[in-house]
This record gives C-alpha cells, structure tokens and sequence, in this order.
C-alpha cells in the first residue's frame, strides 16, 4: 500500500488529496491535512475520485471505426489513421476544413493544457472552438476590454472581504468557477464568523442561497438591470468612490449609462422591488471592503458580456477593484505568455452566421452550422479533446445528428460517450492518477499564490502515452509531419523558443544567454517536466535558471504539499495592456450593447423560463458512471414552483412535457418553493440514454438533456456565448391516457 499526493483534477477548487493505493487500485482517498491551500478539505466528487480512476467503462485502448464498428487497435496503428482521416481532409478542402473544440477538462489537465496551443498553431485553421463559449468568455471579453487582457480575471479576496454579493453562482455546490479557493463552503463560514455579509442573487434557493444573510429571488435575465440600477443609486446617494482619472477612463460615461437604469425603471424585469434595490446598493456601498461575483447564471445569458462588464465596473465604483478584501488579480507562480497587443475580437467571423472571432475562437453555439452548411470552407474533420458537445452544447441534438456527416473525426477521450461514439478514432487518456498534474491554468485563479506539483501516482503500464505525448503526436501530425516524430520534440522546440525570447529581452539576467547552455539547466522526468520547470524558473518567483534563489520544479518535488507565496498583493497598473495603461470603465462595444439592454426592457416575457443547475455529487456530463456518486438526490429532475404545478395540474415526480424551440422533452417533475414561480431548472449534463456508448452504470439512469431545449441561434453577440440561462420554455402535463 502506497501513500501518493495528488491535486484533484475535477473542479477549479483543486484540493490536495492523499491517495492510497494498491496495485493501481485506489484504496482510499482523504483531503492531505497538510496542503498549503485546502488544509484537508475534500468534496463528495473528490472522495469518488477512486470511482473515476476505476471505472470499468474507462477505455484503456485506442478504438478505430471499422466497416462502422469500433476496434481496438496499438496506438502507432490509431495515430497513423488519425494521420491519414486529417490528413486527407487537410488535402483535399484546406486547413480550415478541419476544426478543434476542446472541453472543460482542459484547464485541470497538464497534457491538454499545455498543447492547445501548439496544437492550434500547428492546425493553421480558424475553426477552433472550446467551452469557453459555454461558459466563461463573456467574462474575458469584459475583462480584456477593460483591462487589455482576457486573463485578467479579479477573484473575490474571500479570505479578508467584508462583504461578499454572489450573482448567479451556487459556490458551495460548485467550490467555485473562475475563482480556485479550495473548500468554498468553509472560506465562505469563516466570512459571516468574523461578521462578514454574504448576500446571493438568484431565481433559485440555492444551498449558497441558503446559507446567505440576504438571498435575492431574481427573475432570469434581470441581473444587468439590477446591476446598471445599483450603480444608478451609488451615483445618486454619492456612494462612489471616484475612479482616479489618472487611472481610470470613462467613469462619466458609465454615470450616463446608469442614468437611464433607476430602480423603479428595473423593478418589473429583475422582479425585485425599488426598495430592495436601495436598499442593497447602500449596504454595497457602505461595506468596509466588498466584493461582487458572477458566474455561470449571468455570463451564458442573453447579455453575458455587458453583465461581466457591470460587475466589474461596481467593483471599482465602491473602491474595491485591486485592494485586499476586494477583488484581485491573481497572479501564477509560473511565467505566462503576455498577448503582445490590447485585447480585440472580431478579426475574423464564422462563414455560416458571422459570428465574431473572440480569443482565436468560434462560438461554439455555431460550429453545428459550419458542420452542416455545404460551401466553401465547410467544416469537413473534428478534432475533439475532453469535450461532450453533444450534451453540451445548446441544441446538441442538432449536433448529434451531424456529427456522423463528417468525413473524419477523432476524440481524445476516455470514454465512448453521447459524442465519442460519432468518432472514427478514439483516443483515451491514461487514467487520472497515473497523469502529473501542475495548475497551469488554474493558478491564475487562486485567492492565494500557491505552487504545487504532482507526479503520476503510479507509473503507466508499457507501451501506453500519458496524454501530453498523445497531444504531442496530434500536434506533429497536424502539422503534416505525420505520426512517427518522437512527441519530445515538441516539448523541446516550446523550450526552445521560450528561451530565445527570455535571451532576447534587454536587460534581462538572461540576456543574450546561449539557449542550448540554458536549457541544459533544466531539471525533469522528462520533457513535461522540463517545460514545467522552465515556466516555474522564468515566473516571478522563479530562480531564473540558478541566477537567484527562487522556485524550480526540485523544488516543488521537495515540498509534496506545496508552496504558499502569500495572500494576492495589488497588481494595478502592471497587469492592464489597455494602450493607455488605464483601466477602461466604458469600452465603446459594451457602452453600445447598453442600448440592445435597454430595447429588451420592453421585450414581452415568456411563459417559463429555464434555468440551468449543477449538482454537488454530479461533475458536468461525464461523472454519472461513477457509482458511487450515483443515485439519491444525483437524478436529473425539472424543478418546478408548487404553484405553478397546481395551475398545470403536475405533481411531485410525474412526467411532464418541456417545450424548446426546437424540440419537447419529458423530464421528471420535482416540486419545490426554493425556485421562483415562473422559472424551471434541469440540472446540466443528462442524456445517457443513446445507442453506442458504453456508460453502463449512467444509463440505468439516464435523465434528460437540458440541451436538447436550449437554442444554438441565441448567443450573447459581444462574445458568441451560448445562452443557456433564461430559456423559454412551454410546459404541457402528461395525462395518462
Ligand atoms: N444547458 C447548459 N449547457 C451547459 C452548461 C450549463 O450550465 N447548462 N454548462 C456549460 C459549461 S460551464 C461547460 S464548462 C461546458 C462543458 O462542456 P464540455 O467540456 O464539452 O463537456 P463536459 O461535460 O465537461 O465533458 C468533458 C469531457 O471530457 C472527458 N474527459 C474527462 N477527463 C478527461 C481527461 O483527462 N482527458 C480527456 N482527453 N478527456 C477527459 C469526459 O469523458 C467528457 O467527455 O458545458 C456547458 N453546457
Ligand atoms: N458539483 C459540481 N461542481 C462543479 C461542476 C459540476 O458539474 N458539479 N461544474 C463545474 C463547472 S464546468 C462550472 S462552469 C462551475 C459553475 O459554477 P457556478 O456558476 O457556481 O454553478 P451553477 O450551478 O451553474 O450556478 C449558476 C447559478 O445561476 C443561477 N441562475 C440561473 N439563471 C440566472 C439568472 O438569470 N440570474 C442569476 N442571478 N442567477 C441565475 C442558477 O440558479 C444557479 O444557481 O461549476 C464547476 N463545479
Ligand atoms: S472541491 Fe473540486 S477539487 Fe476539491 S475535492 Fe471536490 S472535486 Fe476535487
Ligand atoms: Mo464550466
């Protein structure tokens, strides 16, 4: 038996666990008491993390399509038909035949996240899609507009705020999105003990909800309003911190804009009274320090961008952008890639819609009509990485009918699921445990400066690639090298050229260094390791190749529960890449989105509106095979306002039809007060119910997908995000018959 440290690999929250194991078996799985960050804490999902490493479904070969049955086949043979599906398409309709969509597990996997962006280069294609546009984009659009640069994310400064205003987010179920804070739930408890206020916007009573001093029961849809009117009362009470111009531009614009957004205005569609509204900008205002957030329930809305952009701009109004117990930048331990001009979208637009390029991206929302729509520069080939699009995508169903239209399509995936089962190629990652784990992403993210490492758990078995080689081997074929070069020489020509450009800047220790010397110095396993300790070296707490005491990569190997820098420490004005160097309150595009919000004042309402959930023993769409977080209250239901199913006739756990635009489904209702009258909500994730996958355990109880009612024409326009809050829906009860 075998103790081994790991970073869970499920949320953002990512909490350090001891895992014990046996003969690649996990016998248990604790929170590791002495990790720096979640000092313990651990969530039902982690405790299964066992259930996810095991899981029988898993596939541990690479599946080829053959006479339209899978195989399995050696992984040389598997990359060499991928080499000739792309490479043919490649030939035959150019680079832009052939598109990218990379999923959610992405920013928790080392192999992926270190390859996208060499694999996107390497493509050479425009088609390149993540879920991103399901998800957080409206909050980079607002950011990079604002502050020059889509990373530029605050998080709220949990740990020391007064004050904390949640917006559609539901952090004690999810541990928190956008934000890595290890055990939310208990940060959150530790807030109100020392007097700090949690108030929570949202049409549902959420467990955060809950636990709030004030819960805020708002129709969907209504945040921007909400937002616009609060910043309205801060102007007129004189409750705002003026914004130095000497550091701030446009502040007067945003004053305009709110003016047209008083509270008595806003009341009807956010369905909070006047009152209520005064009543929380004063509480806002008056708060020591403070903190407003906004998740998932206000960026994939009609109006995500603009509501990302409000939120911030409250944060500086009340002073809060930048300071401790406010909102801050968070800041990696390693080096990260400055984009080398201000943040702009649009400079490229999808063939089919038009739809503006964001962040090198296509909305996601449109690639199901670049699949589809025959012409010049139709998408021919799919490469998938971690992704479910058929489930999570709006209107996945149409997707799921396309899909087998493609002429080539490969999924880098473990399991044969709702979308993988459309591949000709299936290319499974090795199990979690035996994959090295560092955050890159995610550290930007974190509430305190934090650097942690962890190696595999147990080696792989012979023969098999740990994902970063298999990512390795896609980049060199999409290149056209094919499937033979060794995947190190990826690695090696990424380290190459972050050495030329760290010799390269004046003035630097490292200026004018030989490369090949500095290279040399590199520590590692292997070529992963060599390019995380590289990154670790350069950053800014890194010992720059041994010219300084700092972090490397030994380092962190020598200090298994990780290294704490400190709380975040005010990073205004070095983080902006706005021309100026100033923080931008009012971008011209999100100013001119104001007047669309201000047109859908008037827009009539719909019968209900979806809403969408996540489940606290339930991770997206691929944790329902896990056993043993399946079953209990992880079964996918319709809430539904008690009142509204007396006028419908509906009652607790009876079927009841749910009308889309496009197509009806019949859920399970679940009659509850915790959701507004008006407004239903499916949690996100179901539809286990197809032919040719193999989740055995989730089809027993399979749900129904919530993206078979959402709408993939309904995108917010400023950053192409899918719009899965604020659905209208028809409901019709079943009579037996
Ligand atoms: N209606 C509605 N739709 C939604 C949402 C919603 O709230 N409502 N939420 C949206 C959000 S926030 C997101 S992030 C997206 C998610 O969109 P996706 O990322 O496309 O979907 P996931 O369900 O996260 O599926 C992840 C896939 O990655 C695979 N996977 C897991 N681990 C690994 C790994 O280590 N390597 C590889 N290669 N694959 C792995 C899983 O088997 C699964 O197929 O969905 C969005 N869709
Ligand atoms: N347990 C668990 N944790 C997870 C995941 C999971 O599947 N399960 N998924 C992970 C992923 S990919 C993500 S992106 C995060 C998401 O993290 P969160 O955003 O914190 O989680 P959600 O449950 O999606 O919360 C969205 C909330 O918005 C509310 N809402 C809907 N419409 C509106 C609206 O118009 N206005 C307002 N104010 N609220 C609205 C919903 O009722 C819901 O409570 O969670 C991550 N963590
Ligand atoms: S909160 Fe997230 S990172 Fe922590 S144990 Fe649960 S799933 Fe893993
Ligand atoms: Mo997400």
């Amino acid at each position: 038996m075998t103790d081994s440290l790991r970073i869970c690999p499920l949320c953002e929250a990512a909490c350090g666990l001891t895992i014990r194991h046996e003969a690649g078996r996990v016998i248990a799985v604790r929170g590791d008491e002495a990790d720096v960050f979640s000092h313990g804490y651990l969530c039902p999902k982690g405790a299964s993390l066992g259930g996810f490493n095991d899981d029988p479904d898993r596939l541990d070969a690479p599946l080829v399509r053959r006479d339209g049955e899978f195989t399995e086949v050696g992984w040389d043979e598997a990359f060499a038909e991928v080499a000739r599906g792309l490479g043919m398409v490649q030939a035959a309709h150019g680079r832009d035949a052939v598109a990218l969509y990379v999923g959610n597990p992405m920013v928790h996997t080392l192999g992926i996240s270190l390859y996208f962006a060499p694999l996107r280069e390497a493509l050479g294609t425009r088609n390149v899609y993540t879920s991103a546009t399901l998800d957080t984009m409206p909050k980079s659009v607002a950011c990079g507009l604002m502050y020059g640069d889509p990373m530029a994310i605050p998080v709220p400064d949990v740990d020391r705020t007064d004050h904390l205003l949640v917006l559609g987010a539901n952090p004690l179920e999810s541990n928190g999105s956008l934000w890595t804070a290890p055990d939310l739930p208990g940060r959150i408890r530790k807030l109100r003990e020392r007097g700090g206020r949690l108030v929570v916007v949202d049409p549902a009573r959420t467990r955060t909800a809950a636990a709030a001093d004030r819960h805020v029961q708002i129709t969907p849809g209504g945040d921007p309003y909400l937002l616009a009117a609060i910043i309205h009362v801060l102007f007129a009470e004189d409750l705002v911190t003026p914004p130095s111009p000497d550091r701030f531009d446009g502040s007067d614009v945003v004053r305009a804009m709110a003016a047209r957004f008083p509270p008595e205005r806003v009341a009807p569609v956010c369905g909070v009274d006047p009152d209520g509204i005064w009543e929380l900008a004063r509480e806002l205002g008056a708060a020591r320090t403070a903190a407003v957030y906004g998740r998932l329930g206000t960026s994939t809305t009609r109006f995500g961008t603009v509501t990302s952009w409000l939120i911030e701009v409250l944060n500086v109004l009340t002073g809060n952008l930048d300071r401790p117990g406010g909102t801050m930048f968070g800041r990696a331990p390693h080096s990260v890639p400055r984009p080398d001009a201000p943040f702009t979208t649009g400079r490229w637009r999808s063939r089919v819609r038009g739809l503006a390029e964001v962040s090198g991206e296509l909305p996601t929302a449109t690639l199901v009509d670049e699949i589809a729509t025959p012409g010049p520069g139709q998408v021919r080939a799919l490469i998938g990485v971690a992704g479910n699009l058929v489930l999570a995508a709006p209107n996945g169903e149409r997707l799921d009918g396309v899909l087998d239209d493609l002429d080539f399509m490969v999924s880098v995936d473990p399991y044969l699921n709702e979308t993988t089962r459309h591949a000709d190629v299936v290319l499974p990652p090795p199990r979690p445990l035996q994959s090295p784990q560092y955050e890159v992403v995610l550290a930007r993210r974190a509430v305190r400066q934090v650097a942690r490492y962890s190696p595999p758990a147990w080696p792989l078995e012979p023969g098999r690639p740990g994902e970063a080689a298999m990512m390795a081997r896609l980049v060199h074929i999409a290149a056209g090298r094919g499937s033979t070069p060794p995947p190190e020489a990826v690695d090696e020509a990424v380290i190459d050229r972050a050495l030329r450009a760290a010799a390269a800047v004046p003035g630097s220790p490292l200026a004018g260094r030989e490369t090949g010397e500095l290279a040399a110095r590199l520590t590692g396993a292997d070529s992963v390791e060599r390019r995380i300790d590289l990154m670790l070296r350069l950053g800014p707490a890194g010992d720059l190749l041994g010219l300084r005491p700092g972090l490397n990569l030994a380092l962190l190997k020598e200090n298994p529960h990780g290294i704490d820098l400190g709380p975040l420490e005010p990073a205004l004005p070095g983080v902006l890449l706005t021309p100026n160097r100033k923080v931008r309150l009012a971008p011209e595009e999100l100013v001119a989105d104001v007047d669309r919000l201000e047109r859908h004042l008037d827009a009539p309402r719909p019968g209900f509106q979806l809403i969408s959930r996540r489940q606290l023993r339930s991770l997206n769409s691929w944790s329902h095979n896990v056993g043993s977080l399946a079953g209990g209250s992880t079964v996918c239901r319709l809430r539904l306002h008690p009142a509204d199913a007396a006028t419908l006739g509906v009652s607790d756990g009876q079927p009841i039809a749910v009308r889309g635009r496009h197509r009806e489904v019949v859920a399970v209702a679940e009659l509850t007060d915790a959701i507004a009258p008006g407004v239903v909500s499916l949690p996100y994730g179901w539809g286990h119910d197809r032919p040719g996958t193999r989740l055995r355990t989730a089809a027993e109880e399979p749900g129904v997908s919530i993206n078979a009612l959402t709408d993939e024409q309904e995108v917010d326009p400023l950053s192409g995000t899918a719009v899965f809050n604020g659905v209208p829906v028809e409901l019709r009860p079943i009579t037996a018959t």
